[in-house]
């Protein structure tokens, strides 16, 4: 297959409510996305890079620099599968989310010409998928318990609560007190130091499923020394930016689960590669999730029906996070989203609702004459 161009262009979405995490309170999201022409037809991405480097070093206007002046030219013009993306890509250091858009894009153009969906290609066991929703830090403990119980009340299997210094053992003892065994576990975005050791175990009596990214990303080590202390299972997420880094905890013992994020470790590719070196090991995975539209959900609802995706992921309906998604919307059905089964990503784009809200468009390649913007 020849990538002959691609075509990327920003996008302005509102979220439903505003989402407060350990870093900061979003209320829209600012999407970067990718439409891959190659000579066997088109594919899209969706690049996950935030509007600040709040999550991790990446954002969005240096996710579409690197992808339009280092990333896009090494891929133009040449025969390629999406298996080799990575590889030509391996020159450049860093950027996995801009890498992981412009592989998702090819290996969607691949998919749909080949007629093959995600589901089928990651070699998915289930038709549909448990989901998780992620409730952000809340004003107070009453909203907190209402916007619990919104989430219980529409089906969701797990909740995930965001916690920082002076908002974690209250609202987990609240929710438990309130709903009862629920499956439950926490997230807090690198916001503790080992030093908070002996808080983070006051969580223990509470039976959560995992603790997650406690520690800032390059404490590794720090977090196997944080598990003699703590006995929640320890999960990682923005320490694991490929299968390497993924061996090297499971070896440390720094993490017993394991938070995918195909954006966050340079595309679907490696992500495979993590699920499987999970399984090998026998820890189990999950899926994350970074406030995808319809494109991005669509790839990670595929992957999470992998077999080793044995906990509920943040994989939530397009409501949870928009009034209206750029593809059909992905609806919860007893707490479970459906695989889709069409080529490649198997989502229709909404083309004229995507026009209305784009704001910012550039081609790369043949149909632009190199950069275009
Ligand atoms: O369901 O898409 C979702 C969001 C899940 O909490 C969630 N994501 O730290 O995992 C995270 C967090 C996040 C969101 C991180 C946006 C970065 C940006």
């Amino acid at each position: 297959m020849k990538l002959e161009s691609v075509e990327l262009r920003r996008i302005k979405l509102s979220l439903v409510a505003p989402f407060e995490t350990s870093f900061g309170v979003q209320t829209e999201r600012d999407v970067l996305l990718l439409k891959a022409i190659t000579d066997g037809g088109e594919g899209w991405g969706e690049c996950v890079a935030g509007e600040e480097p709040t999550y991790s070093s990446e954002y969005v206007d240096a996710a579409g620099h690197v992808l339009i002046h280092h990333l896009i030219p090494r891929l133009l013009d040449r025969e390629l599968v999406a298996a080799d993306v990575s590889a030509l890509l391996h020159p450049v250091h860093g950027h996995q989310m801009a890498k992981a858009a412009v592989e998702m894009a090819v290996l969607d153009a691949e998919l749909r010409a080949q007629g093959q969906s995600f589901g089928r290609f990651f070699g998915a066991v289930r038709r549909a998928v448990d989901c998780g929703v992620s409730v952000g830090i809340q004003p107070s403990i009453a909203e907190l318990l209402q916007t619990v119980g919104g989430y219980l009340d529409q089906g969701y299997r797990r909740i995930k609560l965001k916690i920082k210094p002076g908002w974690d053992v209250e609202p987990v003892r609240a929710v438990r007190e309130r709903f009862g065994d629920v499956p439950l576990q926490v997230d807090a975005n690198t916001a503790y130091s080992l030093a908070d050791a002996e808080h983070l175990a006051k969580l223990d009596p509470f039976g959560l499923l995992l603790i997650e990214q406690p520690l800032p990303e390059e404490q590794v080590l720090a977090h196997a020394q944080l598990a003699r202390t703590v006995r929640t299972p320890i999960c990682l997420d923005e320490s694991i930016t490929s299968a390497q880094s993924a061996a090297d905890a499971i070896e440390l013992g720094a993490c017993r689960v394991i938070n995918i994020k195909p954006g966050r470790v340079g595309g679907y590719l490696e992500a495979r590669r993590i699920h499987d070196l999970c399984a090998a090991r026998g820890l189990p995975v999950w899926m994350g999730g970074m406030l995808e539209t319809g494109i991005g959900r669509a790839g990670n609802v595929a992957m999470a029906a992998m077999p080793g995706f044995t906990l509920p992921g943040d994989t939530s309906a397009s409501d949870r996070y928009y009034h209206r998604d750029i593809t059909e919307p992905f609806v919860l059905e007893d707490g479970r989203l459906r695989v889709p089964t069409g080529p490649g990503l198997g989502v229709s784009i909404d083309a004229e609702y995507l026009e209305s809200i784009t704001y910012w468009k550039s081609v790369v390649g043949r149909a632009g004459s190199g950069v275009r913007s």
